[in-house]
């Protein structure tokens, strides 16, 4: 075991009230990683708060004890578990619970985090954060039981695409199949996470498909999403989840861009590629971040300006 996680478990231990936050637009890996790290020192006998830090997509809310989500209670905070986030920004609106907090412990698999905590247990290689929890519990001589498993079969399989991107290693196998050991429903989870689909999102997919635009000989591709789309479609932004893996995989697509504007203008961009293109690097020109093949950045722009500016550095930098 590392010194960092032995002194992070140390850590944990000796205190009896824990905080647990993620990130803002929250995915499967944010709830799940937070859910079972909660769950887990639950059953250690701690008292745990799960920080609310954005509304909990309704895919996810069929994992049991998501009420353990709670708003803030601005209390004082002994120990703060950040789990998911590459950087403080990603708390949102929370960003300074981090320097308030008297100890931190950050758990994340982005390679461009920040290593903002006391304790950083940092693995790019992992194909989720959920991936990290796992082992980090088993260290912990955690048992881990049905609900703590479904828990983190959800981060890793969200975090994954079904465990279809190239992050997926043996391990990644070797630990679902472990889960599956625990007893886990499988079925259940892929039926809530992959085949309930709202008629609401189903809509915004339409809609939001006929935006499609190609550019570079057809290896990049676009689509848009904006505030009159939502409202035509009565749907949420979050159901824009899947468009762009959709996008993406077009034959000859090397990249697709997702650009979202949320309600205050400011575009958010979200970038896949399949082989070759590292996104983190274009979105870092944009002062975004994320994974080679999984990126996102935040542009000031009208969405039609933003777009062409990262086709436009897409194309520079290819
Ligand atoms: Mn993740």
């Amino acid at each position: 075991m590392n010194n960092i996680i032995r002194k992070a478990i140390d850590l944990i231990k000796s205190i009896d009230e824990i905080s647990i936050i993620s990130h803002t637009s929250p995915d499967g890996d944010n709830v799940g990683s937070i859910l079972a790290m909660g769950l887990a020192l639950k059953q250690m006998g701690k008292r745990i708060k799960i920080i609310k830090t954005d509304i909990i997509p309704s895919d996810y809310l069929f994992l049991q004890h998501v009420d353990m989500i709670q708003e803030y209670d601005e209390k004082d905070i002994e120990l703060l578990i950040v789990l998911d986030c590459s950087d403080i920004d990603r708390l949102g609106k929370l960003k300074d619970i981090v320097s308030k907090s008297k100890n931190t412990i950050n758990i994340d698999h982005h390679i461009s985090n920040t290593a903002f905590a006391d304790y950083n247990i940092v693995d790019s290689k992992a194909a989720a954060t959920g991936e990290i929890i796992y082992l980090f519990l088993n260290q912990m001589g955690i048992e881990i039981d049905e609900e703590i498993a479904t828990c983190i079969y959800t981060a890793i399989s969200t975090d994954t695409g079904s465990f279809l991107y190239e992050s997926v290693t043996d391990t990644t196998h070797e630990i679902a199949a472990e889960l599956l050991r625990k007893g886990i429903d499988k079925n259940k989870i892929i039926l809530n996470l992959y085949q309930s689909r709202s008629m609401e999102r189903t809509n915004l997919f339409i809609d939001c498909l006929s935006s499609f635009k190609t550019y570079h000989n057809n290896k990049i591709a676009t689509v848009m999403v904006t505030q009159d789309m939502l409202k035509k479609a009565n749907a949420q932004m979050e159901d824009t989840e899947g468009i762009i893996s959709f996008v993406k995989d077009t034959k000859g697509v090397e990249v697709a861009c997702l650009l979202k504007e949320n309600s205050e203008g400011i575009i958010k961009a979200s970038l896949r590629s399949k082989e070759y293109i590292d996104v983190a690097k274009i979105c870092s020109e944009f002062s975004g971040g994320g994974h080679i093949r999984a990126a996102g950045c935040s542009i000031n722009e009208n969405i039609e300006t933003a777009e062409k500016l990262i086709v436009q550095k897409l194309i520079d930098m290819w």
